[in-house]
């Protein structure tokens, strides 16, 4: 079925298809669901900068931010299908078309941020960037999405009881609506872009996320209970339409992909501070920060969560991987959430 968004997206889907626009190479089109100033959206920046200084402006990225180009879900679809060259989401729409990317989604995988980074930098990582490519997509860079917490418009959660027959937006992913019913709320898939409305008009009490989401997606107005839980600390991944990247000279691929690597520890930087930030302003805007979470009996809970999807030996082995990933002075590491 094509929907509205994609007849509308149709002129440029199809100048999307060719690689040159009046003789010039056109930029790469890419998608991201956040607003321009949010680090996601400044790390596609910083790609465009460094391509621009090293081609001599030969390659050039054109940025749709603020799910202009629609919810991720869809904007995947037309990634895979090659009317949009780069996307930014977050793993989880990416769970149900790469299946092995739930390992990273599982619940309390990850004991810190440091312990993420240092899984994402290295081969665990990239071989789930390179399973993509079954799909049709190039996985070109993570970058950070800190922790998510969970907060609602009805009181302080502290205990998984506290959740009890809550209505929780959650994004569309499975483990995201096992996870959220076995804490015993009622999980509710809605795109990021329209969770604010719920909220106001109660169709959900809560919702969850990390600070600078809460922050930029203006939720913290309307559910002012933020309880840190930090459940999950699934990444945002780049990728690249690999209908696109396979049509590239070997040379424009390079360029891309060190772009790529090279805009991870700028995001990096953006984002403890932006996490930081928004931190501070919301606590002074009055939000409720619940600290004294229970946070073994929500893990506790998320055993049979891990069992549901761990589904092959090999998904099992790489979550075991993680968890026994050791890290030098990883207590001594000082990053923001
Ligand atoms: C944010 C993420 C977005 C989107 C959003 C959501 O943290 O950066 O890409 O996935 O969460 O909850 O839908």
């Amino acid at each position: 079925m094509i929907s509205r968004r994609q007849i509308l997206l149709a002129p440029l889907l199809l100048s999307a298809c060719g690689g040159r626009d009046n003789g010039k190479t056109r930029p790469l089109f890419a998608a991201d669901t956040h607003p321009d100033e949010y680090p996601t959206v400044q790390a596609l920046h910083a790609i465009d900068r460094l391509l621009d200084e090293r081609t001599n402006g030969e390659m050039r990225i054109r940025v749709y931010a603020g799910g202009q180009m629609g919810a991720e879900k869809d904007t995947l679809e037309i990634t895979i299908f090659g009317g949009l060259d780069l996307n930014r989401v977050n793993l989880a729409p990416l769970n149900s078309i790469v299946p092995e990317t739930i390992v990273l989604a599982l619940p309390f995988l990850f004991r810190s941020i440091p312990h993420l980074r240092a899984t994402l930098d290295g081969s665990i990582g990239r071989s789930l960037l390179d399973a993509m490519s079954a799909q049709s997509l190039h996985g070109l860079c993570y970058y950070d999405s800190g922790a998510r917490s969970f907060y609602n418009t009805k009181r302080p959660i502290r205990t998984p009881e506290d959740m009890r027959g809550m209505k929780i937006r959650v994004q569309n992913s499975d483990i995201y609506v096992s996870m959220v019913s076995a804490l015993g709320a009622n999980p509710t898939p809605i795109p990021y872009g329209e969770v604010y409305q719920a909220l106001v008009q109660g169709v959900v009490d809560g919702a969850e996320n990390n600070w600078p989401s809460y922050e930029s997606a203006r939720h913290f107005e309307v559910a002012k209970n933020y309880s840190l839980t930090r459940h999950v600390m699934a990444p945002e991944v780049l990728v690249a339409s690999k209908r696109r990247w396979d049509r590239m000279p070997v040379e424009e691929q390079e360029y891309l992909q060190a772009a790529a690597y090279d805009s991870v520890p700028i995001m990096r930087e953006i984002w403890d501070a932006r996490v930081t930030a928004a931190r501070s302003r919301l606590i002074e805007s009055g939000v409720q920060v619940v600290e004294d979470v229970d946070g073994p009996a929500f893990a506790r809970r998320m055993l049979p969560v891990w069992d549901q999807f761990l589904i092959t030996p090999k998904m099992r082995a790489l979550a075991d991987e993680i968890v026994a990933l050791e890290l030098n002075n990883e207590e001594s590491i000082v990053t923001a959430e």
